[in-house]
């Protein structure tokens, strides 16, 4: 059997969440129009009849101000170790190449680093051509590919040129598995999902979903969650005129889960709450699950 860990790097915002999915064929990592959507590395485990492909999607990365903005840089940079390829991202609409190549550099790994230069839909073939003459030159990556992955293109290519990259061993998880994350993790991306579509930019980036509870029994699920706000009047903008924008999320969150999982929602509770500064608080941090 041929097995492999594959990280996937980039900048926020240049499709690497969308990417995962589209190799899996399944939503596991959260996708959004809004930069900074994914904060933790999360595995997505593709297997095939003779190999198993590990893919980690991770944090965009940036250099953010926060303890939190800290902590995913941090997560991103560390998931390219011991892998053995690196897929770095690229979104082929914005003009400047200057923040990838200094990313691009900063990664040290020693795995072939494959450059996928997406939303190729948002550009000219011309200057298509000249993007990639000029990463070919920046970069000097083991291999260049284009993609639209919302259009469904590149994404064989992707795996192909992965396939070579592989070693021979056992797999390293059991088949039939698809993540590395549980249903209680999956139901907090779902609740931040939810935030960031219905909700402006600085809001849900300003925000951590606890899980306080998640029971399953043969009826079904039963969850409370917290969202837990940086401010006073953002809890109330979550919350809504009469509660409508938090009964909105819970019932989009709800009919997501029940999709993705196949299973009955028994009940979801979300309370709103607000705390100043959780984002550079390394125990709220690690209470809300992003440090060890
Ligand atoms: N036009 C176009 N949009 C795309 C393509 N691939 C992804 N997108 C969109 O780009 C946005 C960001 O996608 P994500 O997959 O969340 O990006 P990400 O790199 O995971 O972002 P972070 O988690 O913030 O680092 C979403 O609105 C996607 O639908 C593409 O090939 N073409
Ligand atoms: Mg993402």
């Amino acid at each position: 059997m041929k097995v492999g860990f594959i990280a996937i790097l980039g900048r926020p915002n240049v499709g690497k969440s969308t990417l995962l999915n589209a190799l899996l064929s399944k939503r596991v990592s959260i996708v959004s129009s809004k930069a900074q959507t994914t904060r933790d590395a999360i595995s997505g485990i593709l297997n095939e009849k003779d190999y198993q492909m590990v893919f980690v999607d991770t944090p965009g990365i940036f250099y953010g101000k926060e303890k939190l903005d800290s902590l995913m840089k941090k997560t991103a940079f560390e998931s390219s170790q011991d892998v053995d390829a690196i897929i770095y991202m690229i979104d082929s609409s914005i003009k400047s190449l200057d923040d990838d190549v200094r990313i691009f550099n900063s990664i040290s790994s020693n795995a072939p680093k494959i450059v996928v230069l997406n939303k190729i839909d948002l550009i000219k073939a011309a200057e298509a051509m000249e993007k990639k003459k000029e990463i070919k030159e920046k970069f000097n990556p083991y291999l260049l590919l284009e993609a639209s992955i919302k259009e469904n293109f590149g994404i064989k290519e992707i795996k192909e040129s992965i396939y070579p990259l592989l070693k021979e061993g056992e797999p390293f998880y059991p088949e039939g598995m698809l993540t590395d994350k549980d249903k209680s993790y999956q139901a907090k991306e779902i609740i931040r999902a939810k935030l960031l579509h219905f909700l402006r930019q600085e809001i849900p980036h300003q925000c951590a979903v606890k899980i306080t509870s998640f029971k399953e029994d043969t009826k079904g699920i039963s969850i409370k969650a917290k969202i837990i706000a940086e401010k006073e009047n953002q809890k109330g903008i979550i919350i809504g005129k009469a509660g409508s924008m938090i009964k909105n999320i819970k019932i989009a969150a709800k009919k997501q889960m029940e999709t993705d999982w196949h299973c009955h929602i028994n009940e979801l509770k979300i309370e709103v709450d607000f705390d100043p500064g959780w984002r550079n608080s390394t125990k709220k941090l690690i209470e809300f699950g992003y440090d060890e």
